[in-house]
């Protein structure tokens, strides 16, 4: 409940973008004004505290540039946009839906790409809205971390972590493919935490991050080699009969296969291909076989490579082998969806056409090059909503191709983005001081609310009011075509969201209490910690039936990363920014004065083969397209390795995606119902200018 202090009304509220930290924040408004946010003290992960993109949203919900009201333009590539009524653009969208249905008798013409812009649980009114009108496309499968989550099933049987807060129990904390100092800020304090109580802090990253810098170890390891790496180190371990006996016999299964497995691969070639020095990878060895508990966070990083779910289940079985799961500050962390039991009431309408055609499914990562191969009917409008497609996806070319052919593109958003610039029409859309909803995380084990602190911005709807707006119109022209709730209250909605469950894990007995504060699931803090496994066997599988079913190796089997040809012999990498969040806040004043430009990270030696001097431009190509950007020199990445963080420049015309795309990564289908994307197996050339 909104209380008073020092003249302000102060609301609660969660971060909801799709990071790690889900942070609890208040909300400090007078007269209707939001004037400043800050951490909330009783969140027991993020206490207190937010990253600058957190501290500035006060910025960001009254930026010049944030969308007041629909803008509809008649003929596309015009420039002429026109400020149009709510209920005019509805008619437009609600008209050709139902042009759609009548000429090719369902609407899966109509498509649907959503994912991460906000993970509010009443975010997926969205999907409940197409949902309530039978059968359309949609996109499915998710960017981030599918390869993972897939890993984690074959070997865990299911993806589950322990509280980040219990890393300082840690003696060895090991970050591989991860870079918490920007992309998971506030489980920072636990990593110097476990370093305070002596704990060695390992980071295994092609570039010095900044993460790599707060370390005791750096191993500065090829792109996708990580599974090599694990298997050397898994091959000394055992050459060194530095395992855990006990735990491989009660609790593993498939330990002889993958221990015959270990001794048929050839440590030197292991050691090449990561591209470590043998002393080094003994030094890393002997830790890992003398120390417990041992803290493995694997990063989303590691796995966007072709073979990323096959890297991580070679870690996996080397925390296995030295018995580092279900020990406290010890385990495998990766992400979790321990606190999403949502009833997903909000998003299974069942349709009132009593049409059975399933929704047609694409998956997020090749959207484009999957309907291009559709003609059975081809889509022809598109919904864009938690999106900034023309920025984050790969295959740009594609993209922009599909986009060209569509009758009616509607984009909903905050702000007048790249995407937005290619619709027909886009819709202005609330922040998450607007509107009140639920917010958990896939990372700790807090849940918390967001109440509304101020009013709309000018005429921005919420997306489940947007969903509400669309069904009300629908039904208008064609009486039952929804069956998505049109009166609904958000509040009655969250009812329907909360089940016994989720209450049960939060303590609460009705989600208002959450008002008071953020709620720690009542979660065990040690994942596994009962040591009994979710897989068909109820063990650590090293060898699992499962995977082999899905035509995967049953175990860690060696896959060395895709290598570079000789047309594009450089590594294309392009993680997470520092100051964005993927394509969001780098609009904001202060994120444009702090990175003003794209750049280009080579390593010296690199750019001395190349002729290229220090903050020249230089263009950086493949097959697909183009960059031209400034190169910045930095012994920081390998040689072999182009970095350009990704995310969206405001006023250029910069995107890193127009190069990526070539390959999905292995695993991806059981979790999020498809592959993962390879973003960091692309490969370019770079040339001055
Ligand atoms: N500030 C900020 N925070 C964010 C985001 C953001 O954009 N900005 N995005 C959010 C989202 S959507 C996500 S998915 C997460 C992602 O956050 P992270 O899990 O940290 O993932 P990435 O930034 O993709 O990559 C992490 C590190 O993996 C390294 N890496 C790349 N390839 C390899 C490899 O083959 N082996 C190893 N060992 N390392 C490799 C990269 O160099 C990078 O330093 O962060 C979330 N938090
Ligand atoms: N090259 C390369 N590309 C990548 C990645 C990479 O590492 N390298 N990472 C990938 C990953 S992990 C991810 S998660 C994706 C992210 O890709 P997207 O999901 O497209 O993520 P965002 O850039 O966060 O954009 C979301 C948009 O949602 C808008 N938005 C915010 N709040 C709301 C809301 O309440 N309602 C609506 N309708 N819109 C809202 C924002 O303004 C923003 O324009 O990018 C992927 N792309
Ligand atoms: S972007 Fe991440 S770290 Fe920053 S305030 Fe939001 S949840 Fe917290
Ligand atoms: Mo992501």
């Amino acid at each position: 409940m909104a209380y008073q202090q020092d003249g302000y009304t102060v609301t609660r509220h969660v971060c909801p973008r799709n990071c790690y930290d889900a942070c609890g924040m208040l909300a400090y408004t007078k007269n209707g004004v939001l004037r400043k946010v800050e951490g909330d003290p009783a969140h027991g992960y993020t206490r207190g505290k937010l990253c600058a993109k957190g501290y500035s949203y006060v910025q960001r919900v009254y930026h010049p540039e944030r969308l007041k009201y629909p803008l509809y333009r008649s003929t596309r590539g015009s420039g002429s946009w026109e400020q149009i009524s709510w209920e005019k653009a509805m008619e437009i969208i609600a008209g050709k839906m139902l042009e759609l249905q009548e000429r090719y008798g369902s609407l899966l013409p109509v498509g649907l790409n959503k994912y991460s812009g906000n993970f509010g649980v009443l975010h997926n009114a969205v999907e409940g809205m197409f949902n309530s009108i039978g059968p359309t496309t949609q996109s499915i499968g998710s960017p981030c971390w599918s390869a993972g989550l897939d890993a984690q099933y074959y070997d865990f049987g299911a993806y589950t972590t322990s509280d980040p807060e219990e890393m300082g129990k840690a003696q060895l904390v090991l970050l591989w493919g991860v870079n918490p100092a920007w992309t998971a800020i506030h489980s920072m304090p636990y990593v110097y935490q476990a370093k305070e109580q002596g704990a060695k802090i390992i980071v295994i990253d092609p570039v010095y991050t900044t993460t790599a810098k707060k370390a005791d170890l750096y191993l500065q390891v090829n792109p996708g080699s990580d599974g090599a790496l694990a298997l050397a180190l898994a091959k000394i371990i055992l050459a060194n009969n530095q395992l855990d006996r006990e735990f491989i016999e009660e609790h593993t299964l498939g330990w002889p296969e993958f221990c015959d497995y270990l001794s048929s691969l050839d440590l030197k070639e292991l050691i090449s291909l990561c591209g470590q020095k043998t002393t080094v990878v003994e030094e890393l060895a002997e830790l890992l076989g003398t120390s417990k508990p041992v803290w493995f966070w694997l990063g989303f990083g590691l796995q966007r490579h072709t073979y990323g779910g096959q890297s991580m289940r070679a870690i996996n079985a080397l925390a296995a082998m030295t018995g580092n799961i279900g020990l406290p500050g010890a385990g495998v962390q990766y992400a979790h969806q321990d606190t999403w039991i949502y009833s997903g009431s909000i998003k299974n309408f069942q349709s009132n056409t009593g049409n059975p055609v399933p929704n047609r499914y694409v998956n997020i990562n090749q959207f484009a090059g999957e309907l291009a191969q559709v003609n059975d009917p081809p889509l022809i409008m598109l919904w864009v909503s938690c999106r900034n497609l023309l920025s984050q996806d790969a295959n740009q070319a594609q993209l922009l191709q599909l986009l060209s052919n569509l009758e009616l593109i509607v984009t909903v958003d905050q702000f007048f983005t790249p995407t937005a610039e290619q619709s027909d029409l886009v819709l202005p859309t609330t922040t998450h001081f607007e509107e009140l909803d639920v917010v958990s995380s896939y990372w700790h084990h807090w849940v918390g609310l967001n109440e509304q602190a101020i009013k709309p911005y000018y005429e921005s709807k919420s997306d489940l009011e947007i969903a509400q707006v669309l069904a009300k119109t629908l039904n208008s022209l064609e009486p039952g075509l929804s069956a998505f709730p049109c009166e609904a209250s958000a509040e009655s909605l969250l009812d329907g969201e909360f089940n016994q469950e989720l209450y049960n894990l939060l303590g609460i007995t009705h989600w208002r209490e959450l008002e008071k504060g953020p709620r720690r699931a009542n979660l065990p803090k040690t994942a596994w910690e009962n040591k009994v496994f979710k897989t068909p066997s109820g063990k650590f599988e090293f060898f699992s039936r499962r995977a082999l079913h899905r035509g995967l190796p049953a175990m860690a089997e060696l896959k060395p990363g895709l290598k570079p040809g000789a047309k594009y012999p450089y590594l294309f990498l392009t993680p997470h920014p520092q100051h964005g969040l993927n394509s969001q806040f780098s609009n904001l004043e202060w994120a444009l004065k702090v990175n003003p430009e794209p750049v280009a990270y080579l390593h010296p030696v690199t750019a001395k083969q190349k002729g290229i001097k220090p903050d020249s431009m230089i263009r950086v190509f493949n097959e697909k397209g183009e960059l031209t950007v400034k190169a910045v020199l930095s012994i920081e990445v390998p040689p072999k390795v182009v970095l350009c963080y990704q995310g969206w420049f405001p006023n250029t015309d910069f995107n890193v995606n127009r190069l990526t795309g070539t390959t999905l990564t292995d695993m991806g289908e059981v979790a999020t119902g498809a592959k993962g994307m390879a973003f960091y197996d692309t490969f370019v050339d770079i040339a001055k200018i």
